[in-house]
């Protein structure tokens, strides 16, 4: 994986910008967060309409399938065992198959056309990899996509998850590298990006995103994007998560982030990856109807579907339907 250096332009806005595919430098997405609100709806608006439907949104469904007592400190995070305690998220088995085969079910009935399973590991052991390879078998065969998101993985995991038919491996870079070790130190986001690696070169697609509000700063939020957009290629799949401050974490404090800054962040994500599907995922439930139209403007074109995501609550399914009858959304 590569980082290009960028080129810059200057547009009829007259703002500085950088244009692909000489790649992306934070200082050129900065940029992109300094444009007048308008300027920068209106770019990533054209942007998404040269590359998707701008009335078409991708529905996944999340599941948590082993929740609690994970070895990792990550500072946002309800399942780390170091926080059981205070939190009260005890230590669940893997699920069994048939829990998944009956969500998965449930989810496609409801229309949603991934099924993305979660679980609170660093990373799995083998042997608890092949009993989740059974479950992508049995949700593929519904007709679903698939994704998984169980930590870094070691060498020859990626291979037998894309054996498996594995569509999406879900692996967060989370926040800008100059941020970083203020909320994660368990594992290095360098660890995160050979995790990556393999399951790019295995021959999967990566959903790779990151979380906003967590009280870092503009550059670092555009030093985030411009690290996903330098992977190479660009994620399919990049998951812009508003922080979910969840009481008994390190982040429960965290500083409200305004709501534009928010949609600057989705829109300037759009600009930078183009191709890329932008979900639009934690937080959605504390938004409002009318922030969500912004970030669909601005790009967003993916969203988690049904009431909950891992351990916390989502916008209810029947609040979506009734916000994409509002708006005219079809589902993808
Ligand atoms: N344990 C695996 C890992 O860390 O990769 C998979 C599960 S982990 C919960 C997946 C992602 O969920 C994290 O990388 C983070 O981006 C997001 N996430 C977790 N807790 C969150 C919170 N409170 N608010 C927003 N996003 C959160
Ligand atoms: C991602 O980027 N966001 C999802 C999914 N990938 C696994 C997880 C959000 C978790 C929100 C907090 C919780 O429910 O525990
Ligand atoms: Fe564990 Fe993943 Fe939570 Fe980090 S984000 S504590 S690795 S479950």
């Amino acid at each position: 994986m590569t980082a290009a250096t960028a080129t810059a332009t200057t547009t009829n806005a007259g703002a500085t910008i950088a244009q692909r595919p000489a790649g992306w430098s934070t200082d050129a997405v900065e940029a992109l967060f300094q444009l007048p609100f308008a300027d920068l709806m209106f770019r990533a608006q054209q942007v998404h309409r040269q590359h998707f439907d701008a009335n078409a949104i991708q529905r996944s469904t999340l599941l948590s399938i082993k929740t609690g007592g994970c070895s990792e400190d990550c500072g946002y995070c309800s399942q780390s065992a170091r926080r059981q305690d205070k939190i009260g998220i005890e230590r669940e088995k893997l699920l069994e198959l048939e829990e998944v085969k009956v969500a998965a079910k449930a989810a496609k009935n409801r229309g949603a056309s991934r099924f993305c399973m979660g679980a609170a590991w660093r990373g799995p052991k083998d042997g608890d990899l092949d009993r989740v390879i059974e479950m992508v078998r049995a949700v593929k065969d519904l007709g679903m996509e698939t994704c998984l998101t169980l930590g870094l993985l070691g060498s020859g995991q990626a291979e037998k998850l894309a054996a498996a038919g594995l569509d999406y491996y879900n692996h967060n870079l989370d926040t800008g590298a100059e941020f970083y070790d203020q909320v994660i130190t368990t594992h290095s986001q360098q660890a995160r990006m050979e995790t990556l690696m393999r399951v790019r070169d295995a021959g999967m697609k990566i959903c790779c995103g990151g979380i906003v509000g967590m009280g870092e700063s503009r550059r670092v939020r555009a030093s985030l994007l411009a690290q996903l957009a330098n992977l190479d290629p660009a994620p399919e799949s990049v998951p812009i998560n508003h922080l979910v401050a969840i009481a008994g974490t390190p982040m429960e404090n965290a500083p409200p982030l305004d709501p534009f800054e928010f949609v600057r962040t989705i829109a300037a994500a759009r600009i930078a990856m183009p191709t890329s599907w932008v979900r639009l995922s934690a937080g959605r439930h504390e938004m409002s109807d009318e922030l969500q139209a912004l970030c669909f403007l601005a790009g967003a074109n993916s969203i988690f579907y049904g009431d909950k995501l891992l351990t916390t609550g989502n916008a209810e399914a029947a609040r979506d339907e009734a916000l994409f009858d509002r708006l005219g959304l079809r589902p993808v």
